[in-house]
């Protein structure tokens, strides 16, 4: 799931979304009124400008280009108010932009961003986790998009869902609904600030945004002309099935975090050399046969070996959830670069104090989204029977995204491009090799002509780790701002003029800084290609690889 997103929540009453959301926009439509009366631009604060950053600069729009982005308020949108428009200048990193602030249906709250100099198509940008507020759009609008992005019906910390808790209007605003009135309502904006239909749509969204991203090309299959998504969840419940399978079995036997690097070096030692290239970096690990009982003491417990205990929860996650026959219901995590665990998988703390991520996901869904809050998962979620529930499939039917028939989006001329990391401990990269597999079994053929996966080796839940991990997705810094290192500009290429992307050149910074410099360059190639070294050459170098089946 994704990270929390940059955003500050300054809203209250957690418990109470509805509520909040009615006096929200009660506080907004009071600004209105009293700014039309003075003759002034609305300007929305406090929790009405839900998204709000600091890093923005907003002026008040007495400037042409500020009457400009005012222009937004005549127009008329159902179930939609604008709340806010201002410009904001021009940084060293963000071109000047005209910000639309507005709410649909009063909670759905939202932003487009429309840069001055614009390149004349539109960019959506996904958000993380449980969403809850409105995602940085910057990234969008440095490359030139009229960019939106929503807090898709609910506000709130990302790891908080609390919300939807007996709210199902909430629930399907968040897995689909909110996103594509969002759409529709922020084209029309853009129609309307630059008198010019969008000649493009395109999409971006890594972990709960590439979610965001399916749920669009499976039910609104003409939104986009095209979208990439990272390290995605594809099915919620499903992963959540997972994040209780190894919580369950990580609270009987506790990883503690100063044993992983043990767990790291093992593996590393084990499956480097086995993709073919002893470079620190494991690629196809999937393909690696590696047996937790190498780490077993050899006595008594210590930092740099595990108990039979922890041998056998290291082997139920690399192993994924089963029933008690042994039928598996979804996929573990690959072995490799374990670093991320404490943060993903095992917790924080010298024993078992902190939960991971994962531990928090899966304890706020079954609770709030399905089971009710008395629900306790690691003693009432049974592997043989929860998942055959029909609360559970009603559930899934709502925030699954795992349909593999994508004809609607391709009829619509539309592109996809997915990529994921090797070493995502928070969403497994081999169910995205399922799903992969899946699309391309049921559209047959003609999948090449609208379907790449790109899986990078070292690559964390979207972002760090130690393989090349920079190459436009989101939350990404670019080496080159061009079609060869940019994802999103491949994806554009591809759709504008044909071009389907051979490879994109990812870079790893020293410290994942840019200022300190490249690390590494290596391509990523489309799946089921992988990097394959020349034979010389530095190992650090893109130049020295090509993009091959592997042998
Ligand atoms: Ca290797």
């Amino acid at each position: 799931m994704g990270a929390t997103p940059r955003s500050v929540y300054v809203g209250r009453s957690l418990g109470q979304p509805g509520r909040q959301g009615v006096m929200m926009v009660r506080r907004m439509l009071l600004g209105f009124v009293f700014a039309a009366l003075v003759g002034a631009t609305p300007a929305v604060t406090g929790s009405a400008g839900a998204g709000s950053r600091s890093t923005a600069a907003p002026i008040e729009d007495a400037s042409v280009d500020g009457a400009s982005c005012a222009k937004v308020f005549t127009l008329s949108l159902p179930d939609t108010i604008i709340t806010n428009a201002t410009v904001v200048r021009a940084t060293a990193d963000t071109p000047e932009y005209c910000r639309v602030l507005g709410a649909i249906e009063k909670v759905i709250l939202f932003e487009v961003a429309l840069p001055t100099a614009w390149n004349g198509k539109f960019f959506y940008a996904g958000g993380g986790g449980f969403n809850g507020t409105i995602p940085l759009l910057t990234h969008g609008v440095a490359r030139g998009y009229a960019t939106a992005g929503s807090d898709t019906g609910h506000q709130g910390e990302a790891t908080d869902g609390s919300w939807a808790l007996d709210n199902e209007p909430a629930q399907v605003n968040y897995a689909h609904r909110a996103t594509h009135l969002v759409v529709v309502a922020a084209k029309q904006i853009v129609r309307s600030f630059y008198s010019q239909h969008e000649k493009r749509a395109y999409w971006l969204g890594c972990s709960n945004g590439g979610k965001m991203g399916l749920m669009e090309i499976q039910r609104y299959p003409n939104d986009f002309d095209g979208v990439v998504v990272g390290n995605f969840v594809i099915d919620r419940t499903g992963l959540m099935t997972t994040y209780t399978w190894n919580a369950k079995a990580l609270a009987e036997a506790p990883i503690p975090q100063y044993k992983i690097p043990a767990i790291d070096k093992a593996t590393l030692a084990a499956c480097d050399p086995q993709d073919g290239l002893t470079d620190g970096l494991i690629d196809r690990p999937e393909r690696c046969k590696f047996d937790p009982k190498v780490l077993a003491c050899n006595g008594a417990d210590a930092p740099d070996c595990l108990t039979p205990g922890q041998v056998r929860a290291l082997e139920k996650i690399y192993a994924g959830p089963t029933t008690s026959t042994g039928k598996r219901l979804f996929p573990g995590y690959p072995p490799g670069h374990e670093d991320d665990y404490p943060g993903y998988v095992t917790g924080f703390g010298s024993l078992s104090s902190y939960p991971a991520n994962s531990w928090k996901w899966q304890n706020q869904f079954w609770r709030f989204f399905v089971f009710g809050s008395s629900f306790d998962p690691l003693t009432q979620f049974d592997f043989d029977k929860t998942p055959g529930l029909p609360r559970f499939k009603a559930i899934a039917a709502v925030q699954d995204a795992y349909n593999a028939d994508l004809s609607a989006f391709k009829a619509h001329g539309g592109k996809l491009i997915m990529y994921h990391g090797w070493a995502d401990h928070s969403i497994s990269p081999l169910r995205t090799v399922q799903y992969f597999g899946d699309i391309r079994q049921t559209m047959g053929a003609g999948s090449d002509d609208f379907l790449r996966l790109f899986i990078a080796p070292g690559l964390h839940h979207c972002v760090n780790g130690p393989g090349p991990n920079t190459f436009g997705g989101r939350g990404h810094a670019w080496l080159k701002n061009d079609v060869d290192h940019d994802i999103v500009r491949a994806l554009d290429r591809w759709v504008e003029q044909g071009v389907a992307p051979q490879r994109i050149i990812a870079a790893k910074f020293k410290n994942d800084d840019p200022k300190q410099g490249v690390a590494r360059t290596r391509p990523l190639c489309p799946y089921p290609q992988m990097a394959q070294y020349k034979g010389s050459g530095s190992v650090d170098d893109a130049a020295n690889f090509v993009c091959a089946n592997p042998k």
